[in-house]
């Protein structure tokens, strides 16, 4: 998902197009204004931490973009990608550690397991009719299979 701050600083192509390029397979994508009930339930595991309120207020503080990406160990792959949490901890070359400076700002959320990818699906997305069940037909191109 890409966060309010990844919007409002114009990184929705960059970020898509980074995922697209790696040879994920996008199946699913919306912008969406978060309500409060979905952001505390999202971050639902971290509601004892300080942070909490500024974080719900953050997610729902402009526009998101919940994405869906398929591919080979995607779950793990995108983690990669995006960087560590902290982006003045995250490598260059990662989501964070080139386009983020804080904690707090750190421009997008990715799964951290499958488990909570397809919890987090169905807590983002209305259903199956939001989501796409077609193939790439680059995929030859992209993976052995
Ligand atoms: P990640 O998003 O890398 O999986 P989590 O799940 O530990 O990291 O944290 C979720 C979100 O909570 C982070 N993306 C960040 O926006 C926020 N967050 C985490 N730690 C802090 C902190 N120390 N201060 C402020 N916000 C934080």
């Amino acid at each position: 998902m890409i966060k309010p701050d990844g919007v409002q600083r114009g990184y929705m192509g960059e970020i898509i197009s980074r995922f697209e390029k790696k040879g994920m397979v996008c199946k699913g994508l919306k912008t969406f204004m978060t309500p409060r009930e979905v952001a505390e339930e999202h971050y639902k595991d971290l509601s004892s931490k300080p942070f909490f309120g500024d974080l719900c207020d953050y997610i729902c503080s402009g526009p998101v973009v919940c994405m869906v990406w398929e591919g080979p160990g995607v779950v793990k792959s995108a983690r990669l990608m995006i960087g560590a949490t902290n982006p003045l901890e995250s490598a260059p070359g990662t989501i964070r550690g080139d386009l983020a400076v804080e904690v707090g700002r750190n421009v997008i959320h990715g799964s951290d397991s499958v488990e909570s990818a397809e919890r987090e699906i169905a807590l983002w997305f209305g259903g199956d009719d939001e989501l796409l069940d077609y193939e790439m037909c680059i995929k030859p191109w992209v993976r052995e299979e």
